[in-house]
This record gives structure tokens, C-alpha cells and sequence, in this order.
């Protein structure tokens, strides 16, 4: 399914620090995963705590329900998720990029509502890891509407990979997203439009953000993080199941706000 040469993707994640995967999900998947999207958003499927404003540093939104819609564990929410191909292709992505011990470390979806303006601020997933002995991790973003810039695709800084995890700070609103000294002029800053039913890979240490979504049309995102079978046990030693078993704005941590 996908079109991406594999060498070129893994050679990209390890030099650039993140790469895009090519076609995940074809014209007709990406509309069954639409509409089961869509039922989380209207609350068709309830996502309970597990739903809240990543963009809560914008204050009260207007006219959408969040700023920037955040729905943890889709695929406990909803397990059908888990027989859809999603998972199984992310999967097999994610393991050619970082290593046949990747297996699902959780799932979330990520949505800008239409005109909601709020960007994700700049950030890196492993300012909100527990400490852990072996760092590497994949974060598989699909998109599953047209993403560009105007509408919030994701924008990577070229190398950060590489670089020491920068100071990070509350991003404000009690919304539990952090963020970092960074912007679209830093060297190596790219933004990286996507198809429907494509995705983009990134390292734990990778710098990233998105603008807001200044569109009439959503921009709905399905995201899979990956880690070591070991180190999940060690986050889940920890307490750390990204929300799976509590209160998700208490144990936010590695993903968007993951
Ligand atoms: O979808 C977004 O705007 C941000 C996603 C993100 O930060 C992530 O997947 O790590």
C-alpha cells in the first residue's frame, strides 16, 4: 500500500529525523476511517475523558467545541479501530524505520476544526516522556483530509533529531500542552503537506507544530506512536499509559500531548 521507497523513508527518519511514508490508507479506507472519526467529534462515540482542547492556551473557543480537538486511545475507545488496516501498515512502518521491538505505544486523533486558528505549538514528544534508557520511538501522523499549510499540516526542523531536548514550558490554559523556543524560521523548518491517506514519521526528539487551521474544511489526523515493547513496560511500570487508565489531562505525556 505504500508508495514511498523504503530505503529512501528510512534513510530520511535517521538523517532529517523524520520522513513521509507515502499512501497508508486508500481513497475508499480513508472514508470508513472518516466516519468513525466523525462520531467521536460529535459524540456519537464518547470519548469521556479522554477528549479534550489542545489548544486550550487560546482560551474559549468560538463557534467550535475545542480549540484543538484531542481524543486519546481511539483504538480502546472504539477496538473495531484495531481490525481496520491502519494499524497493522503503521505498524510495519514503524518497525522497518526503528526496529522489529516496536509495537503500539498508543493512538490518538488530533483534529482542527474549520476557522479554529490555533496552532500546536513548537515542541518535541520527548519533553513529556518518563525517562527511559533507549529513546527510540516513531510517531506515525495520516492525514486523513487534504493537509497543508493553511489547514495545520505538520512542520519538522530538518536534524533536530539530533539536538539536545530544548527547555520546554506549560503552553498555557491548563490544557497540558508544553511548548519551546522555536519558529518556522529555524534552519532546517519545513512544512509537509499531505494527501489523504498518507502520513509522515517522526523521532521523539524531532521538533514539530502545526499551524491553525484557517480553512472552511477540517483537518482530521490519526496518530500512532511506537516504542520498544521493553520501554512500554517501563512507562507502564511508571504509571505512564498516556491516559489509557486515568484522568488524561493528569498523565499527558509524549505524543502531541500524548
Ligand atoms: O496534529 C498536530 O497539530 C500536532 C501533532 C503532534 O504534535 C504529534 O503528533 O506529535
Amino acid at each position: 500500500m505504500t508508495t514511498q521507497p523504503r530505503n529512501s523513508r528510512r534513510l530520511a527518519f535517521h538523517t532529517d529525523g523524520y520522513t513521509p511514508t507515502g499512501l497508508l490508507l486508500s481513497p475508499d479506507e480513508v472514508k470508513v476511517y472518516r466516519a468513525i472519526y466523525d462520531r467521536f467529534l460529535n459524540g456519537e462515540i464518547d470519548a469521556g475523558d479522554k477528549r479534550s482542547d489542545l489548544g486550550s492556551a487560546a482560551g474559549v473557543p468560538s463557534g467550535a467545541t475545542e480549540n484543538i480537538t484531542q481524543i486519546m486511545w481511539p483504538s480502546a475507545l472504539h477496538p473495531e479501530l484495531l481490525d481496520l488496516p491502519l494499524h497493522q501498515r503503521a505498524l510495519a512502518v514503524a518497525r522497518e524505520l526503528a526496529g522489529d521491538d516496536m509495537v503500539l505505544d498508543f493512538d490518538m486523533l488530533i483534529d482542527k476544526a474549520p476557522h479554529s486558528n490555533t496552532p500546536t505549538p513548537w515542541h518535541q514528544d520527548a519533553a513529556y516522556w518518563v525517562d527511559l534508557p533507549d529513546t527510540r520511538a516513531v510517531s506515525i501522523w495520516v492525514a486523513l483530509d487534504p493537509s497543508t499549510i493553511d489547514n495545520g499540516c505538520m512542520w519538522y526542523v530538518r536534524g533536530s533529531h539530533g539536538t539536545p531536548i530544548r527547555p520546554h514550558r506549560p503552553a498555557g490554559g491548563g490544557g497540558g500542552a508544553i511548548e519551546c523556543d522555536c519558529s518556522e524560521n529555524e534552519p532546517g523548518a519545513a512544512p509537509v503537506p499531505l494527501n489523504p491517506g498518507e502520513a509522515a514519521a517522526h523521532g521523539g526528539a524531532t521538533l514539530h507544530y502545526s499551524r491553525g487551521n484557517s480553512t472552511d474544511g477540517h483537518r482530521r489526523a490519526y496518530i500512532l506512536n511506537y516504542r520498544s515493547a521493553a520501554m512500554i513496560q517501563l512507562e507502564r511500570d511508571q504509571g505512564m499509559d498516556h491516559g489509557l487508565s486515568s484522568n488524561v489531562r493528569a498523565v499527558r505525556n509524549g505524543g502531541a500531548s500524548g
